[in-house]
């Protein structure tokens, strides 16, 4: 384990904090005056201060390869300072929930994250104040010494040891999760085709729910699965959980604890995100969000930097279901992850404007007026639904976000304090520099 000496300290952020403060203050009670004004604070039953707690409830999970510089296939430029492993990895996703306020739990993929003493990494982010989210298991890649190639496929190979390797890989991301208190594992795979002809349809599909059903058995009683469907990449061709419908059909049929996964960068261009979670809350089926952007076949974007009104309406969807008591809030509790490759912004910056926007969209779905639209809806006028909703869209509630984050001790600006900490420098002098380390998606 690796010692981490530098950390932000807290008493610069609080006196940073009081310097803010008052213009927080003012631009807070101004948006507290305004939402009365308009009767959106009546309509929605909240005083400004319970938007603010709810700002403050809402937290991501950050992927612990987002925080290592990614890359493109044509090459990777990595950043000064940068975590070389997993405990380094941790320091860093501390240091995001320290300034957001928004991110306590980690993501870890295996093998890139395992470690021999799973009590040991358990322990150490105990001590940083982090918990474990899903679990994510890899079998897109050939790790060294591997007996066997994922080359054509893992869960849906033709070759029956491939399958079993795949599916005892997964079983034991299960079993080391547990014992770091993880309660999901997700499962993407890069299983399909390059070619007409190279697999066949049906029978791939056969094998990777036969492989699924194997793992689901070994899934403990309080975890969910998470399949996460991809259109393309890397197979260009035919992938075997290519989309909503396969990843429903997979979960539908595997049992209660499936639920498929939304990579909110994995659809093709122009495709409905929102309605697609509507659809998986209708069948009680949402498992959560790889939050992202995407312009047109990426899926590493920072959330919001390119479809900042789809992330709005996804979360008017979230809050519609939440609302609506015909709704199993049994069923209808969705992960929220990060899951971005950072290969031109500082990652540690990226997540935390990431945790920001997402909590921006989340508070702007809470400030819809939602008796107002449905009546709209049910008048059949589109224009004045519309309106009600670009009227939350265009409301600006950074006030809110800057007030929640003071009001749980983070940072009231935080990459204005993360820029002036110091933090990658110290780092860089910690951190083993080390080119090659696959820190990110390369
Ligand atoms: C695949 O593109 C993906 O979205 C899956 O979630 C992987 O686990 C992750 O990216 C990291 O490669
Ligand atoms: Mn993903």
């Amino acid at each position: 384990m690796s010692s981490q000496v530098f950390r932000i300290s807290s008493e610069s952020i609080s006196e940073a904090n009081a310097r803010a403060l008052a213009d927080v203050e003012r631009e807070y009670a101004a948006l507290s005056e305004s939402l009365e004004r308009r009767g959106t604070l009546r309509s929605i039953g909240h005083d400004i201060d319970s938007l603010t707690d709810a700002a403050m409830q809402f937290t991501v999970a950050v992927p612990s390869w987002g925080v290592g510089t990614g890359g493109t296939r044509f090459g990777r430029f990595p950043g000064p300072g940068e975590p070389t492993n997993v405990f380094e990895k941790l320091a860093d996703v501390a240091t995001i929930h320290q300034l957001s306020g928004g991110a306590p739990d980690v993501s870890l993929h295996i093998p890139w994250d395992q470690t021999d003493d799973p009590n040991e990494l358990k322990q150490f982010a105990n001590n940083l104040g982090l918990g474990f989210d899903a679990m994510n298991s890899n079998t897109f890649q050939d790790q060294p010494g591997q007996a066997l190639s994922y080359k054509y496929g893992s869960l849906c190979h033709t070759d029956a040891a491939v399958r079993s390797q795949a599916i005892d890989h997964n079983l034991e991301v299960i079993d080391y999760g547990k014992r770091i208190g993880s309660d999901a594992l997700t499962i993407w795979i890069g299983d399909g085709g390059n070619f007409p002809g190279q697999i066949h349809l049906r029978r791939a599909y056969d094998h990777v729910f036969d492989s699924l059903s194997t793992i689901y058995k070994g899934l403990p009683a309080s975890w969910r699965l998470f399949t996460e469907h991809k259109p393309y990449e890397p197979a260009f061709y035919s992938t075997v959980v290519q989309d909503w419908g396969t990843s429903l059909l997979l979960c539908q049929t595997l049992g209660p604890q499936a639920f498929p996964l939304v990579d909110l960068g994995h659809h093709l261009p122009n495709t409905n995100v929102e309605l697609i979670v509507a659809r998986l809350i209708t069948a009680g089926r949402l498992g959560g969000f790889h939050l992202n952007d995407s312009k047109y076949g990426d899926d590493d974007l920072t959330a919001g930097s390119i479809h900042p009104y789809q992330l709005f309406l996804i979360f008017n969807e979230l809050v519609d279901a939440q609302l609506d008591e015909s709704v199993d809030k049994g069923t209808h509790k969705p992960a929220y992850m990060i899951d971005q490759s950072h290969n031109i912004k500082d990652p540690i910056e990226a997540l935390i404007a990431t945790v920001d926007e997402t909590r921006k969209a989340y508070i702007q779905a809470l400030i819809v007026d939602r008796g107002a639209l449905h009546k709209a809806q049910e008048c059949n006028d589109a224009l004045a639904a519309e309106l009600i909703l670009k009227d939350a869209y265009d409301t600006d509630v950074r006030p809110i976000l800057r007030m929640a984050r003071h009001r749980q001790g983070a940072a009231i600006e935080p990459i204005a304090i993360y820029r002036g900490s110091g933090y990658r420098q110290a780092k860089a002098k910690e951190r083993r520099a080390d080119v090659n380390f696959g820190g990110g998606i390369v």
